[in-house]
């Protein structure tokens, strides 16, 4: 799949496209135009309000002054209550072969077509101004502008959720948000009410060993997977329907931080997953995903051990594959942040022909709670209208007025039926496009109640806690362990361990027990029985796709290196389509060549590998730098690459790491050839799990 993703790659990269088009009437260009109030009256002095006097008091007639400063008082809207931190990008979609037998969707019936997309990454807990590399949940939410309107894949970087019915979600958010008497902590779940409530709600068991484990550090916004969570419902042509789960598979593969780095990057570039998405994308590594489906037949809803329709399950890929469907490249930055990332509307409601909704109770929740939020998040209910949101296909029908209306409507119908517009607009048939619902026979008792097949809150969260490798056991049993060691009260500790773990895998449980001081937990009373007992799928380490595209890579250098040499590494890695930058302790020129940053702007939590470059003069500066040697001790405790070349392998020496690791590549100053070999190799791996040991006696 992945060479005829490749294949199909090169219409995908035009950065104009239908989207663009029609944002084009709103796009302002101030260049060689004069400076005007809004009321489009030249300004002749921008600089000073008008006084009585050079030294009296301003002038409230200053209209100029007032309209600028009003204007100003009301820049900031209210940001969105979870998920108001994101960064995205604009790009097409293009499916590969057309889905007619499944779905009537025209954007996923014809491969021909390039449907624009907007795509708004986000974490949940944190305000606007939060650290992007925090432990959480990433949302992955995609707006397609499909001819037949838009369609709003609003997913989630983890396949389920901490609740399975909607009027739970208010007390959840409230648990994991900053704590009411303090608004504490900023951006984390690691404090009392996220723990209190989740030790309470064994529904959340799942979700949240995803949440502790390296799922939620992801390495990049790029490289990260996407889940629509609910089971949707895809209806074909003759009305046939079947269930469906979505997938977003980055065609680089899907990789995470370790936690100490991710604590570093979120001081050291607070921005780190925004610079990264929009940096790609403006050097032309375009982001690309690919969607999977997983479909099951009406006739097989109930032949899992859990309910479709219940979001903290997933379906494991062994028993139902994902199907690769189709490519969405990202592929232009946007013009400007408030007018489109922030004034973004998504709604997992907004769909198309072709597609509908499953009985999923938190799912039907959310289908009420997306336009309601807008409507006090953008000011009233004509949010449909500001460019970002507006479809690219005709939108017409009698709804009027409201705050803040852009339609001049025309002509003297409102309403429907009528005459006197000759009956427009009118409705469409079926058949000709109209959208229609599912027929599902629905029949039952008006009744709040959870049903019976919800009940089994843990065996999934085994299967994944037994489908991950050592490492990634290692990473959740340290997560556990930090987050509740950050709670105060001992008695939800002793709920999580007792409560929540020892039903879920009680080695683990006893592990995290003892890194509390608790005593050994029993075995818990409602283990789970997984089926399949683990789903190799959900290993990170299975997601890894070898090579260095797109990958930041180090180079270590000071005044006195070997140009050459470092002109050929910069080619050589360029070659494999990987970005190498020079870094140094300073500015200055290096012979002819400007490092990139120095190694105080750019320490190495920022890079994926680090290359010393050799020359005597510049490795023994750098061998001295305590600077320089924290650089190489950090990348080897975080498991990345190190290349060392000639008296490169001084530093490495200096800083006391053996040269003869797992990944650390060295060789003479004639076998450049052979070391970069191994360094990219090492590099293409993403981290070199076989050195853990190892790192964990070096300081970080
Ligand atoms: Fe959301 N969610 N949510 N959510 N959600 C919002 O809508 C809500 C849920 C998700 O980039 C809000 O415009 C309820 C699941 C994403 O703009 C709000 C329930 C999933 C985004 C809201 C859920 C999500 C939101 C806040 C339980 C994964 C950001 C601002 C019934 C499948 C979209 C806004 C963006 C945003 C409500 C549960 C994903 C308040 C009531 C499950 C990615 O309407």
């Amino acid at each position: 799949m992945a060479s005829q993703s490749k294949q199909r790659s090169t219409q995908n990269t035009q950065s104009t496209d239908a989207k663009s088009e029609s944002l084009e009437t709103f796009r302002a260009r101030p260049d060689g135009e004069a400076l005007r109030t809004n009321q489009g009256v030249k300004i002749a002095d921008n600089q000073n309000t008008l006084r009585a006097g050079p030294r009296g008091p301003s002038l409230l007639e200053d209209f100029i002054m007032r309209e600028k400063i009003t204007h100003f008082d009301h820049e900031r809207i209210p940001e969105r209550i979870v998920h108001a931190r994101g960064s995205a990008a604009h790009g097409v979609f293009q499916v590969y072969e057309s889905q007619a037998d499944i779905t009537r969707a025209g954007f996923l019936n014809d491969p021909s077509r390039l449907t624009p997309v907007y795509v708004r990454f986000s974490t949940v807990q944190g305000p606007r101004g939060s650290s992007d590399t925090v432990r959480d949940v990433r949302g992955f939410a995609t707006k397609f502008y499909t001819d037949e309107g838009n369609f709003d894949l609003v997913g989630n970087n983890v396949p389920v959720f901490f609740i399975q019915d909607a009027i739970k979600f208010p007390d959840f958010v409230h648990a994991v948000k900053p704590e009411a008497p303090n608004e504490m902590p900023t951006g984390g779940t690691a404090h009392d009410t996220f723990w209190d409530f989740v030790s309470l709600v064994p529904e959340s068991a799942h979700t949240v060993i995803w949440a502790m484990s390296d799922r939620a550090i992801p390495k990049s916004l790029r490289t990260m997977e996407g889940f629509g969570v609910h089971t949707f419902r895809f209806i074909n042509a003759k009305g046939e329907g079947c269930f469906v789960k979505f997938h977003w598979r980055p065609v680089l593969g899907s990789y995470s931080l370790m936690w100490d780095e991710a604590q570093k990057i979120a001081g050291k570039d607070p921005d780190y997953h925004r610079r990264d998405l929009w940096e790609a994308i403006e050097r032309g590594d375009y982001p690309e995903f690919e969607l999977g489906v997983q479909i099951v037949e009406e006739k097989d809803e109930h032949t899992f051990s859990f309910d479709l329709l219940d979001a903290t399950k997933l379906i494991p890929e062994e028993l139902v594959p994902v199907k690769i469907i189709g490519k969405m490249t990202l592929n232009r930055n946007p013009d400007n942040f408030f007018a489109e990332t922030e004034q973004v509307a998504f709604h997992p409601g907004h769909i198309v022909p072709g597609i509908d909704f499953s009985n999923d109770p938190l799912l039907q929740g959310r289908l009420f709670s997306y336009t309601d939020t807008q409507i006090s998040r953008l000011g009233g209910p004509n949010f449909h209208e500001i460019p970002i949101n507006r479809p690219v296909c005709p939108f017409h029908n009698n709804q009027r007025d409201a705050m803040h209306r852009q339609t001049i409507n025309l002509g003297q119908a409102s309403y429907e039926p009528n005459t006197v517009s000759g009956g427009w607009p009118k409705e469409t048939p079926v058949e000709q496009g109209g959208f229609e619902s599912y027929q599902e026979r629905v029949e039952g008792t008006k009744i709040r109640v959870r049903s019976d097949s919800f009940a089994d809150h843990f065996s999934q969260a085994t299967m994944f806690y037994n489908s991950m490798s050592q490492p990634e056991k290692d990473h959740i049993l340290a997560a556990y362990s930090f987050e509740l060691g950050k709670v105060t009260k001992p008695e939800i500790r002793e709920r999580v361990v007792n409560q929540i773990l020892a039903n879920i895998d009680l080695d683990l449980a006893g592990k995290v027990a003892t890194a509390l001081g608790l005593p050994a937990p029993k075995p818990g009373s409602k283990p789970g029985k997984p089926s399949p007992d683990a789903s190799p799928a959900l290993s990170l380490l299975n997601r890894v796709k070898p090579g260095i595209r797109t990958r930041k890579v180090a180079l270590l250098a000071a005044p006195g290196a070997d140009v050459a040499v470092l002109r050929q590494l910069r080619d050589a890695l360029a070659a494999e389509g990987a970005h190498a930058l020079v870094i140094a302790p300073s500015l200055a020129a290096i012979g002819d060549v400007t490092p990139d940053a120095t190694i105080a702007g750019m320490p190495s939590v920022m890079f994926d590998a680090v290359f010393i470059v050799s020359g005597k003069p510049a490795t023994d500066a750098l061998a001295q730098s305590g600077d320089a040697r924290h650089f190489v001790l950090e990348a080897f405790r975080h498991l990345k690459a190190i290349g060392a070349l000639g008296s490169g392998r001084d530093v490495l020496n200096a800083a006391h790491l053996p040269g003869n690791a797992d990944g650390v590549a060295t060789g003479d100053d004639g076998a450049l050839k052979q070391v970069l070999k191994s360094f990219v190799d090492a590099a293409g791996q993403h981290r070199v799990w076989s050195r853990q040991a190892q790192a964990e006696t070096v300081p970080a």
